[in-house]
């Protein structure tokens, strides 16, 4: 998407002096809390997603960032692209360390909001425990995972957040086996049975939307949780110009349901206008290239993806009306009111 196609997601359907007031918004220098410069591969998804966050989030932030891609490719001692206070942590403990930024925070009587940073191997896997004592403590944390789907900074091994038939390093595509055998876990559900004040996903592929959960994250007083779909042309194997594409297809497929949960209950989702076959997502990546070869098994792969894909429309209730997906980029299309989430 353009840029001016995301801005004009942002007025849709508002008033003339909302359009306006919207316009002088657009218009002022943003604030960029991760400065060019660092060394993320070219097109890596990540690091466009955490200037987004940045951007939304403002100044008054201080970062707890886990080990991992962001955390090494941001600070190549003695250099560190970060403009906001930045402490790094273990790749197991964002959480715990983020809670006692905050508690400190308080005990001073400072308004800074803490936001966490992690990968989805920090978040779904090592550092879930820490993520879980935090939500429950109730700790005024923004927790941003960024999802590339495995762990990258040391050489693309699978994680519990790999899709299902995905091929990595250690889930390699061969005769015995098409890739990872087991499903992508539902962080965003287990997180949200910790009746959370607000989780959602989002993705690079729709800033606009992506910006306005920040917002609205950072808003809320207590813990919240943001994961974000990001490419990441090394370990999937797209081109690195085509990340956008590839988030954009994520999406239209069905494979990453854009939703936003209040105290567990869906009260978000971005609908899908025509959703796409799978494979429109899949052939574009090399780790699931091994789902086309012509074989009664890569056809029953790519048959159980599909299904997944429909599982995740059904269940969120994201089909919506009308041919065009670009019409859904933005949460003015967002239904609200308490669906009750299946
Ligand atoms: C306890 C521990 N185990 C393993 C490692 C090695 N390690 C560092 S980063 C990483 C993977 C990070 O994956 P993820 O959190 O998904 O972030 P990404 O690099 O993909 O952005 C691993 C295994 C470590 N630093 N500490
Ligand atoms: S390996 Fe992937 S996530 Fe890591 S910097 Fe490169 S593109 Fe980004």
């Amino acid at each position: 998407m353009s840029e001016n196609e995301d801005r004009s997601a942002d007025t849709a359907g508002t008033s003339p002096d909302d359009v306006a007031v919207a316009a002088l918004r657009h218009r002022q220098p943003r604030f960029q809390g991760l400065a060019g410069g660092h060394r993320a591969c070219l097109g890596c998804a990540q690091a466009l997603a955490a200037r987004l966050v940045l951007e939304a989030a403002g100044p008054e932030v201080a970062v707890a960032n886990a080990t991992g891609c962001l955390e090494v490719f941001t600070t190549p001692w003695p250099e560190s692209a970060w403009r906001v206070p930045w402490l790094h942590s273990l790749f197991e403990n964002a959480g715990a360390v983020a809670s006692g930024m905050e508690a400190a925070f308080k005990v001073q009587g400072r308004t800074v909001k803490v936001l966490a940073f992690a990968g989805d191997g920090g978040t779904f896997d090592i550092g879930f425990q820490s993520l879980s004592g935090m939500i429950e403590r109730h700790h005024d944390v923004l927790y941003v995972c960024y999802d590339n789907e495995g762990y990258m900074n040391t050489g693309v091994q699978r994680s519990s957040s790999t899709p299902h038939a995905a091929a990595t390093t250690t889930s390699p595509a061969g005769r015995a086996r098409l890739g990872k055998r087991h499903l992508k876990k539902d962080i965003l559900s287990i997180v949200a049975a910790h009746h959370m004040p607000y989780a959602a996903t989002a993705s690079v592929a729709y800033p606009s939307d992506l910006r306005k959960k920040v917002r609205r994250a950072v808003a809320v007083e207590g813990p919240t949780f943001l994961l974000i779909h990001s490419p990441c042309p090394l370990g999937w194997g797209h081109d690195g110009a085509k990340s956008i594409e590839v988030a954009r297809l994520a999406v239209e497929t069905g494979m990453v349901p854009l939703v936003e949960l209040e105290r567990g209950e869906l009260t978000g989702t971005m609908p899908i206008r025509t959703a796409r076959p799978v494979t429109d997502y899949l052939k574009v990546q090399a780790r699931f290239r091994h789902l086309f070869a012509d074989t009664p098994e890569a056809r029953q792969e790519l048959e159980h993806l599909q299904a997944l894909a429909d599982h995740n429309i059904e269940i969120y209730g994201l089909r919506g009306a009308g041919a065009d997906p670009r019409d859904t980029a933005g949460t003015d299309t967002v239904r609200r009111g308490g669906a009750r989430w299946a």
